[in-house]
């Protein structure tokens, strides 16, 4: 059974225990229950026949076999349907009729739910009882249907009237000595007019203070590429990946969480591409696939290649892998002067020579110990590289969630400035964000970071005078709710108490505030650990239809690739009593703040109004009511793409850090914590992960098998893990099941949300501040209470 809070240490206690037996899913609660736990091969292309029959399976678990096939034909099409909420891959310019994947149905699924979570629910059980559910259970019971206020003496949620939550925020906001001690998050799902209306309501309540999901995700890749580049985005578009020579795939499982990345793929081996993954695990988007919406591929079992080389390299070990191709380039760039774009060098970049001389001082020995590849690997991917004229570098959290993300997302700008591949079609950086609209929201001002120019236009524009200091990001606020700090926090979206690092501490620190609000579309983890006072409260989803004053409203998003288009919800709401996250927001803004200066009510009776002021106040958001109703919408101008660097020196920037050492000490792994086929970040589906070739078993750790040898541990047997925390604090999970996988020595992998109870409150980057979920120091041990 699922509680942290039997798992919490006393406090300021090193050591803390959480029983991996407790943590699974029991008694019915899971998905699988009943079912065995298996583990082989996966032989199968990606997508498919395997993907039709999870998709069936999904609509029949959420009773959805009317609406749900209707609205997935209305998916992530030219305006006149509502975006996938799934990931922020983008949409196909070319008239596709069904650009759909399988797991984007089961998350429009997911919404769309014939479930419902109402006040019969909470009267039934109480919040102590509901904390012991599992994650599944709680998310199963459907979709929140009313508002909802904790009561502390009955222990219970009970109805609450929207204008009573909404002056209950109000009144513990105002009540604040400062206005710094609040804390509000967004989860990257929020449309970009919710996002611009929730920034400004914090700063003009006077916080900073906006962790979001992208702490957590690409926070490394944003600063990365503004430091090197002057704009915190990748620079390429659909139209790149489909005109590359050569694409690297770094760290990200497509097949899984971007998998209409799998149309690119193959359509690029078509067309004779090179492609090469880098990844410790051969991941199923890097063998072949059947294109997802391709339906006559399905019916011929006919499945294209999706990648010509795979690099298994070590965790950690991108960089080096990087930085032996640029030594390679340079070293053949002695006998031939083209392997480097020298016009292109001098004309647009700095701090060439620096790194010319830094490649070469670093000796092959330490490449090939540092990336986990042999010099002949690295060799062949530097030639992949210097003989396409266009490439394209893409990645994800396999990159960003390790203490030299920033470094490893730099370098990969060093690698392509050398062969000038920026600002040119088919060519560029391209990282792949995570939730659909989370580059959206860092667009539209979720920055606890703002810069100073974004501040002065806000101002100018809303007639607001935002605070300067910097505010909290995700691990900063999880302290400083610790520390009593921070005492309101308020969670748009999401599921912060399980996303975040050191389960057990966040709970605390959740526990500690005097407020916590969520505006949910589902039961999780989040409201059932809270503070003294709590909200929730329920919101419409983006495949429903938002009716406002002034009629039926949509909201943007922005993709991976920087185009924002329109979404507008079908389906009738799941409950009347919901209210739109823009509505929401003005709600709980006008209640704290009531001598505003924003039309908070005005806006509501029409987004088009929200979209003028973004328009005045947003670089890139000219005439944004307009463009943004043109068939696929607009890009946002990308200086870079241009050649234009928004950085000190006017060019692009080279960087020069030093390789960092990611070998594993003595009997020390390298871990990552990574999603399974069948979940969406904190939301299970199911037990299964079928690329991977594992059935109904989530409580398990994939190992190099000469390194389970090497620790006695036999295969599905039950281990104990015990992580070393940067702090030298330890944290234990027991009773997990060891599989042989094929990946170097050295590494180990698991499951997220549920191993966030290893990553420590220290174990972040420097640099980038994110949590290092995937580079976790363990030892990994046969378990001490026996096989089982
Ligand atoms: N269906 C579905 N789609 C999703 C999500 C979901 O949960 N479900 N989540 C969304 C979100 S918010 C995000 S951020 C993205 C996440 O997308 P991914 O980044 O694909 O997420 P993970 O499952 O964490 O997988 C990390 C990948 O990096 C690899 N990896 C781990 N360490 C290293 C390393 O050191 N080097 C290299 N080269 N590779 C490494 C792992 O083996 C794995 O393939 O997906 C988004 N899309
Ligand atoms: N160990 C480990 N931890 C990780 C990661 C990892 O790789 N390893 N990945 C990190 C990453 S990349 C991310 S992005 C975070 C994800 O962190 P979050 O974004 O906080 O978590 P989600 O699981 O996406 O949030 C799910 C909840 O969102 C709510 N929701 C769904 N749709 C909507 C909607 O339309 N509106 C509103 N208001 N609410 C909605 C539902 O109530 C649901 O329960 O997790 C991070 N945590
Ligand atoms: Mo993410």
């Amino acid at each position: 059974m699922e509680n942290p809070d039997d798992d919490r240490p006393p406090t300021g206690a090193a050591e803390e225990t959480t029983d991996a037996a407790r943590r699974a899913p029991a008694g019915g609660e899971g998905p699988d229950a009943a079912h065995r736990a298996s583990q082989q091969p996966y032989r199968h292309p990606a997508a498919g026949w395997g993907a039709a029959k999870s998709v069936t399976r999904v609509l029949m678990q959420e009773r959805e076999f009317v609406d749900g096939p209707r609205a997935i034909f209305r998916m992530n099409h030219e305006n006149s349907g509502f975006d996938c909420p799934g990931c922020a891959w983008p949409d196909d310019t070319k008239g596709l009729k069904l650009d759909i994947c399988e797991n984007g149905i089961k998350h429009v699924t997911w919404e769309m739910t014939a479930k419902r979570a109402g006040r019969e629910l909470f009267a039934a059980h109480s919040v102590s009882e509901l904390a012991t559910w599992s994650d599944f259970a709680l998310e199963d019971t459907g979709r929140l249907t009313e508002p909802m206020v904790y009561n502390e003496e009955t222990d219970h949620y009970e109805p609450i009237g929207w204008q009573a939550a909404f002056a209950l925020i109000g009144s513990e906001l105002r009540a604040l000595d400062d206005p710094n001690q609040a804390a509000f998050y967004t989860s990257g799902r929020l449309g970009n007019e919710a996002t611009f209306l929730y920034q400004l309501m914090a700063r003009e309540y006077g916080t900073n203070n906006l962790p979001d999901c992208s702490n957590m995700c690409h926070e490394a890749s944003g600063r990365a590429l503004t430091q090197a580049l002057g704009t915190g985005k990748g620079t390429a578009d659909l139209k790149d990946w489909e005109t590359a020579d050569a694409l690297f795939i770094m760290g990200v499982n497509a097949a899984s969480n971007a998998p209409r990345m799998l149309t690119a793929l193959s359509e690029a081996y078509r067309r004779g591409a090179q492609i090469v993954h880098v990844n410790p695990l051969v991941e199923a988007a890097a063998t072949r696939t059947i294109v997802p919406h391709d339906l006559l591929d399905m019916a011929l079992f006919k499945s294209t290649r999706t990648s010509t080389l795979n690099l298994q390299v070590r965790a950690g070990g991108d960089m080096a892998l990087l930085r032996g191709m640029a030594k390679a380039v340079i070293e053949e760039s002695a006998s031939d002067p083209k392997a480097l774009d020298r016009e292109f060098i001098e004309r647009h970049t700095q701090g060439f020579e620096e790194y010319r001389a830094l490649c070469e001082a670093t000796s092959w020995d330490e490449l090939e110990r540092q990336s986990g590849l042999t010099r002949a690997d690295i060799l062949k991917a530097a030639e992949v590289y210097s003989r396409a004229d266009r490439t394209l570098i893409s990645w994800c959290l396999g990159v960003s969630q390790h203490e030299h993300g920033v470094e490893t997302v730099r370098e990969i700008v060093n690698v392509l400035l050398l062969r000038g591949n920026l600002g040119r079609e088919g060519a560029g950086p391209s990282p792949v964000r995570g939730h659909s609209n989370v580059q959206g929201n860092r667009t539209c001002g979720i920055d606890h970071r703002p810069a100073p120019e974004f501040l002065d236009r806000i101002a100018q524009a809303c007639g607001i005078d935002p605070p300067r200091a910097h505010g909290l990001d995700t691990v900063a606020t999880v302290a400083a709710m610790h520390r009593g700090d921070v005492k309101v926090f308020v969670g748009m979206g999401g599921n912060f108490v399980k996303a975040a690092p050191d389960t057990p501490y966040t709970v605390e620190g959740m526990r500690r505030c005097a407020l916590t609000v969520h505006v949910s579309t589902k039961l999780n983890r989040s409201h059932v650990e809270h503070g003294r006072k709590a909200l929730i409260l329920p919101c419409l989803g983006r495949t429903e239809k938002d009716q406002q004053r002034r009629g039926l409203q949509s909201t943007s998003v922005e993709d991976s690739m920087s185009m924002v288009h329109l979404s507008v919800g079908m389906k009738r709401p799941a409950s009347p009593h919901l209210l739109s996250e823009p509505a929401i927001i003005a709600g709980m803004a006008r209640a704290t703040l009531p001598d505003s200066v924003v039309p908070w009510e005005h806006y509501i009776e029409d987004y088009d109004r929200i979209r003028d002021t973004m328009a005045r106040a947003l670089d890139g958001f000219e005439d944004f009511n307009r463009r943004v109703r043109l068939p696929l919408g607009f890009r946002i101008r990308q200086p870079a793409r241009e050649l234009v660097f928004l950085t000190g020196s006017g060019r692009a920037e080279f960087s020069s850090a030093p390789l960092p050492d990611v070998v594993p000490r003595d009997d020390l792994l390298v871990l990552q914590t990574m999603r399974s086929h069948d979940q969406w970040n904190t939301t299970i589906y199911s037990d299964d992960d079928r690329y991977r070739g594992v059935k109904n078993l989530r409580t398990l750790v994939l190992m190099n098998a000469d390194d389970m040898r090497a620790r006695g541990i036999a295969e599905g047997t039950p281990v104990d893990l015990t992580a070393i925390s940067k702090d030298g604090t330890t944290r234990h999970l027991n009773g997990y099941t060891a599989l042989a996988y094929d990946m170097p020595a050295g590494c180990a992998a698991g499951y997220m949300p549920e191993m966030n109870v290893l990553v420590g409150r220290a174990d972040y980057s420097t640099t980038s501040d994110q949590p290092l979920m995937k580079s976790l120091s363990v030892r990994i041990a046969p378990s001490a209470a026996g096989s089982g």
